[in-house]
């Protein structure tokens, strides 16, 4: 890392070890993992974290059924994300649980900064309480059903009626505070589809907060009064700032990376990312982060997994039965970022043999195996470049704005597409050229199209790395790129020198197979 170098730093949520992974967590890693490499080979200096939220009443109640402690179903099961991440190769720079100490500190800092801008008071809380969702809901968000069990409207989860003593945040003092914020700061939620019905909702009108709880113990102690516990949100929003350094706000990372540039969450947890979180902030005198960008849910075949349906996939199946390198394409390439998504065995088959075995693979083992056995095994020599040759290599070239473009706003697929794009003409120039036939009738013209074709692959290559980090290391040693900086963003625009002796080519990506 250089001191030039600008920081970036990004999160996903952290997931509740009340269960082991499912294929949302992996999706959602995957996606932030992917903006992460992408903006280090871009020259940025990155700080990306993951982790659990271990605390609250769902954990509790998980372990008592389980008849062992929170703790040990925490440990068990942040072990079980841990490991998750590693099988996905994803580069996180720390794993955070809100069970380390550093997290207690925090939460509690975080909580006295509330409570001296006086947004804290003492009341008692009546209402419904969805363990579930970890959230209370009014009246009016709630029906009963057919089996005379009341459930949260919106997200079809059992309430319980909850009555204690409970500090309250007054929310409702920042109502207006927020819709400036948003106003001014349009792209502070993403997609905008999804930022809008945030914003609607503030302007429903806000109500003072719940934010404590007095009936279990298995969470951060509130500051001055440990008969409560925090909320349980309270403590785990607080572990973006924990990440960092807080609360030494003084601290070089601190002052490097806060306010973060992006969180990623999935879209049933907006309103705490953009709504409490903001308030807090607001409330603690701290900077806001600069985006929340809100993904959707990926369904097997269309239908939401739920464990009683017997239909939730382990990440660990899906890596093992298609491949690292083709899951994270998959995930990013078949569903806009934002929206809901579906997977099923054939969508994933036809983009793992269509695209990178087909269009990608094809292309790059058929030209580098011709250069290995008529150029000598050396990046060839190209003669003058014709309209055709300048044509796809200036398509190549832009490339990387467009990627920037893209991933800017984390349009993955987009950016996935415009690659694509480019690969699919490349491989129409090559079946044009006929470099096989030039071998015997131009030699040189033959030498210009495979020069071509393979510069083609290596910025493609370089371009792919977030998203296919295994496959485009095999790519790029293949070009006999060396390691390092020439693997940057920075190396985009420099081309393949000729004469470099280049190994002998091997496929990367296998068709898959039915098994029979
Ligand atoms: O919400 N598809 O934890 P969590 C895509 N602890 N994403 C999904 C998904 C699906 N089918 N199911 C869940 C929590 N997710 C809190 C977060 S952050 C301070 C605290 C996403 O384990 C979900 O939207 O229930 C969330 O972003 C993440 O997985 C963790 O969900």
């Amino acid at each position: 890392m250089t001191s030039q170098q600008k920081p970036f730093y990004i999160t996903t949520a952290i997931s509740y070890p009340n269960g082991t992974p499912h294929i949302g967590h992996a999706y959602e890693v995957v996606a932030t993992d992917v903006m992460a490499r992408f903006k280090r080979l871009d020259g940025h200096d990155v700080f990306f974290m993951t982790g659990t939220d271990e605390h609250g009443q769902k954990m509790m109640q998980t372990a008592e059924k389980l008849e062992i402690t929170p703790a040990q179903l925490a440990q068990r099961n942040s072990d079980a994300f841990q490991a998750m991440n590693d099988e996905l190769g994803t580069s996180y720079d720390r794993f955070i649980r809100t069970t380390d100490a550093d997290h207690h500190a925090a939460a509690q800092e975080l909580w006295r900064r509330m409570e001296a801008n006086d947004d804290i008071y003492l009341d008692k809380y009546a209402g419904w309480y969805s363990v579930r969702d970890e959230a209370f809901y009014t009246e009016e968000q709630t029906d009963v059903r057919e089996d005379g069990i009341r459930y949260a409207t919106e997200t079809d989860t059992e309430v319980t009626w909850t009555e204690e003593e409970s500090y309250f945040f007054r929310l409702s003092k920042y109502q207006d505070k927020l819709l400036a914020y948003y106003q001014d700061n349009p792209e502070f939620g993403a997609p905008r589809s999804r930022f809008n019905e945030v914003v609607r909702f503030v302007e429903g009108g806000l109500t003072d907060l719940s934010i404590s709880r007095t009936t279990f113990d298995w969470g951060i102690p509130v500051p001055g009064n440990e008969k409560h516990v925090m909320y349980v949100w309270v403590d785990a929003l607080t572990n973006y700032l924990t990440g960092v350094g807080f609360p030494d706000v003084e601290s070089e990372s601190f002052q490097k990376y806060w306010p973060a540039d992006v969180h990623v969450i999935g879209k049933d947890i907006s309103r705490f990312h953009a709504i409490y979180w903001p308030a807090f902030l607001m409330s603690a005198k701290l900077p806001l982060p600069k985006r929340v960008m809100i993904h959707g849910f990926l369904h097997n075949n269309g239908v939401k997994m739920s464990k009683s349906l017997g239909n939730t996939v382990s990440p660990d199946d899906f890596v093992n039965r298609y491949g690292l390198d083709q899951v994270r394409y998959f995930f990013l390439r078949e569903v806009p970022f934002g929206a809901d998504g579906s997977y099923n065995h054939e969508t994933i088959v036809a983009r793992i043999n269509g695209d990178l075995a087909n269009n990608f693979g094809n292309l790059a083992q058929r030209s580098l195996s011709m250069v290995a056995k008529n150029c000598g095994g050396v990046v060839p020599t190209p003669g003058e470049l014709l309209e055709a040759d300048q044509q796809i290599l200036n398509a190549a070239g832009q490339l990387l704005e467009l990627n920037r473009d893209a991933y800017s706003r984390q349009e993955f697929s987009k950016a996935l597409e415009a690659v694509w794009h480019v690969l699919g003409d490349t491989n129409a120039y090559f079946a044009e050229q006929e470099p096989w036939k030039l071998k015997k009738t131009d030699p040189e013209r033959m030498a210009t199209v495979l020069y071509v074709t393979i510069e083609i692959v290596r910025k493609v290559a370089l371009l792919l790395q977030p998203v296919l980090p295994q496959a485009m290391t095999a790519m790029l040693n293949s070009l006999a790129i060396g390691e390092g900086s020439a693997r940057t963003f920075e190396y985009f625009d420099t081309a393949l020198v000729p004469g470099t002796e280049l190994p002998a080519p091997s496929p990367v990506f296998p068709r898959y197979e039915e098994e029979k």
